[in-house]
């Protein structure tokens, strides 16, 4: 399948179009080979660079690498996502490189089950990396997060004062932390900092897998290596170790129950009758009117759940 398809299939998906179960049931049985990788962290920390550079690092090795910038903001190409276009922009005419934005537009059941279908398709087509691009801010990034095998936050010099950063959700969800931008002072005061949080507070789960550290400058293309070498090292850990049989099985799940409820609410939003039912409560004085809890009774009555 040409990029030019692959695009197209994709759109089909994230539009909810009536080809999407016909789609998504063909190719399943295909999906398991990629590496489904998600680099997240604060506007600016430098992620869009650092993955241009595993984009031509992978090529070098005849990988084929997949791009999914998640655009948190807007539902049109934003300008961040146009900049990130451009930085890449010279993988374009690569048939080995697919770049491509993704909004919660018209995303039922949220933009972790579009992204995660949307890599089912490139899995399916023997992209060998999948890489998301979040920022690290809200829940829906780091639900997009939870989607990846391989989780690597980029941080720069100047999170080292920022606590907030640290207690976010972001912590917690890092197989591999990336002080990028080490070309600043205070780098190496990131570093220490991360790796003794590191010490006292390991992680839960992977308990097997030592959670690295690592240093990079993506101007000048340093630590990069070294960035690839953990990002692989860490696919290895999770199939010998099984970790990534139980990731596949949890987003097989997660698919299964987004797309349950995506369903069960497009059905019931559709029948007049519910609306009608809301509608109505809708109408009336507070003092007069069902609890939200009531009424929720009252329109999954009919139903047979
Ligand atoms: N000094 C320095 N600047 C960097 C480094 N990496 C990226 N930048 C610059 O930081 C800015 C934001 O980079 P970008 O990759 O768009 O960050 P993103 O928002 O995380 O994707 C750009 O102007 C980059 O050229 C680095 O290692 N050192
Ligand atoms: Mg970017």
């Amino acid at each position: 399948m040409d990029i030019k398809t692959i695009a197209k299939t994709i759109s089909l998906i994230e539009d909810n179009s009536n080809q999407k179960k016909t789609i998504l049931s063909k190719l399943y049985a295909k999906t398991g080979s990629a590496h489904r990788i998600g680099i997240t962290g604060p506007p600016g920390a430098g992620k869009s660079s650092l993955i241009n550079i595993l984009i031509q690092k992978l090529r070098s090795k005849n990988k084929k690498v997949a791009v999914i910038c998640i655009d948190p903001t807007s539902p049109f190409s934003g300008g961040a996502i146009l900049g990130d276009r451009i930085r890449m922009l010279k993988h374009y005419s690569d048939p080995g490189v697919y770049i491509r934005s993704m909004a919660s537009r018209n995303a039922s059941g949220g933009l972790s089950l579009a992204s995660s279908e949307a890599s089912d398709v490139l899995d399916a087509h023997g992209f060998d990396v999948i890489i998301f691009e979040t920022l690290g801010v809200g829940q829906v990034e780091i639900d997009v997060m939870n989607e990846a095998d391989t989780v690597a936050v980029v941080l720069v010099p100047e999170s080292g004062d920022d606590i907030q950063m640290m207690k976010s959700g972001l912590i917690e969800i890092a197989d591999i932390y990336v002080v990028n931008k080490s070309d600043r002072s205070g780098a190496n005061r990131l570093t220490t900092t991360l790796t003794n949080m590191l010490e006292t507070n390991p992680n839960p789960i992977e308990n097997n897998w030592d959670i690295p550290v690592l240093n990079t400058n993506a101007l000048s293309n340093k630590g990069i290596d070294n960035l690839l070498d953990s990002i692989n090292e860490h696919f290895r850990y999770m199939k010998t170790e099984g970790v990534l049989a139980i990731k596949t099985n949890d987003r097989y799940e997660r698919q299964v129950k987004s797309t349950i409820l995506a369903r069960l609410s497009h059905f019931l939003w559709n029948d007049k009758n519910k609306t009608d039912f809301l509608k109505k409560e809708l109408n009336k004085d507070i003092s007069n009117r069902l609890s939200p809890i009531e009424l929720v009774d009252l329109i999954l009555k009919e139903e047979q759940y």
